[in-house]
């Protein structure tokens, strides 16, 4: 049923959220003051939640809460309540994972498929911060850490297998999640699916890929390992609306797509946003700052894949203790482990930019699109900058092998970037 078997469900309202949770103990003793009097704004601008600031005489909490349905669509497409305690789990596990870097969350009610947290203040949507030409310092680097943090502890490399596999069968009773991932970023971007929408004057570029019969055969074993490789827990979201920043700090928000899949899958989301950011600088930039900050960005991708390896090379030397490669498997022998490392790694950047490509395809040619290219209002100049970014994303996925280092990463992208 609608309310996964929850008949007290009921979306919050700015009017009604103060009578409904000023008497819970976790929220009042955080935002204080009469509940009468707490200043409530909903603010959610994604695509499936309600989500509300609320302020008192002590403090701000985030309330967020599943509707059942998909936002963006509306109820003629049903979405179950259940995904929030799926975001919970998610939220918790990071904060033990990679600390400090997701909100803290301080209640969970599920019947009513809400979470209360952190308010992340004065952070600001990453994705905004980007269009305006806002630098932020360790961006990549806090990116490639967390990436490499989530994945290697979420992982059988860190811990224990009858844990790891626990989690992923509870994880796998999430399963309308998954789905809009399979349908959204794999599968729609590359044939006419009914909600598909692009830019009217990139459809040559769009049919052209869509004829591509061997790019497609490369996306959907891309998918296949998606579904089938479990062995980490993914944000599964990991998109520059999904990051929140000041000029020096970093959060990662939003973790409702989170599932078990491959270590690469975040690292190349994270990336495709950023190279999605370079490709419609053109349309937000004056000429005179715009080479300086779409280098930045640039570095900013080469910081965030290298500091993954770092600090996945890290966790390997220091917090190796699952079921792969135990250490007395090399050290028994007087061996080295760090090939065995650096075997993963290749094989992570590897998956990652192929991901990455998909990512760029699907925010211009499926259902959710991006701000970057959609704030464009010149749809000439749009369509002719999504193309750059389209086709780059081609290349990722048909030849990962050749882009690996990062200079030609770094020179593909500026190629594209003229063209
Ligand atoms: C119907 S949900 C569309 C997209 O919004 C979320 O943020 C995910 O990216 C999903 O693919
Ligand atoms: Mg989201």
């Amino acid at each position: 049923d609608q309310h996964d078997g929850n008949p007290r469900y009921e979306a919050l309202a700015v009017d009604t959220l103060a009578a409904r949770l000023g008497d819970v103990h976790e929220v009042a003793s955080r935002v204080g003051g009469a509940p009468t009097n707490w200043e409530i704004r909903e603010v959610g601008d994604g695509n499936l939640n309600l989500v509300f600031i609320v302020t008192g005489t002590t403090g701000s909490v985030v309330v967020k809460q599943a509707l059942p349905y998909v936002r963006m669509v509306g109820e003629s497409w049903p979405l179950p309540l259940y995904r929030a305690h799926f975001e919970y789990y998610a939220l918790v596990r990071q904060a033990k994972r990679a600390p400090n870097i997701a909100p803290e969350v301080f209640y969970f009610d599920k019947p009513q498929a809400l979470i209360v947290m952190e308010y992340l203040y004065p952070h600001t949507i990453l994705r905004r911060k980007l269009i305006k030409g806002e630098r932020v310092a360790q961006l990549g680097e806090t990116i490639g850490q967390f990436c490499a943090r989530t994945a290697f502890r979420g992982s059988e490399l860190s811990l224990p297998s009858p844990e790891k596999k626990q989690d992923v069968g509870l994880f796998s009773g999430n399963v309308a999640i998954p789905a809009i991932t399979e349908s959204l970023v794999f599968t729609d971007p590359y044939y006419g699916a009914a909600m598909n929408h692009h830019t009217p004057e990139l459809s040559p570029v769009v049919d052209e890929l869509r004829r591509n019969a061997p790019l497609k055969a490369k996306v959907q074993r891309l998918l296949m390992k998606f579904t089938a490789n479990t062995e980490t827990m993914l944000h599964g979201d990991l998109h520059s609306g999904s990051i929140m920043a000041t000029d020096t700090s970093v959060r990662v928000i939003d973790p409702e797509f989170s599932q078990y899949g491959p270590m690469a899958f975040d690292l190349g989301m994270a990336v495709a946003n950023f190279l999605m950011a370079y490709f419609s600088q053109p349309a937000h930039r004056q000429e005179d700052d715009l080479a300086d900050y779409q280098a930045w960005i640039l570095e900013v991708i080469e910081a965030c894949f290298t500091s993954f390896d770092a600090e996945f090379r890290h966790l390997w030397q220091t917090e190796r203790t699952g079921i792969l490669f135990p250490r007395a498997l090399f050290e028994e022998q007087g061996n080295s482990a760090d090939d065995a490392c650096d075997a993963l790694l290749d094989e992570i950047r590897l998956d990652a930019l192929a991901y990455c490509g998909i990512e760029m395809h699907r925010r211009v040619l499926s259902l959710a699109h991006n701000a970057d290219f959609e704030e464009i209002e010149d749809t000439a100049l749009r369509a002719r900058l999504e193309a750059r970014n389209v086709l780059m994303g081609q290349t990722l996925i048909m030849e990962p092998e050749a882009y690996c280092d990062l200079s030609a990463l770094i020179a593909l992208a500026s190629a594209f970037n003229q063209k």
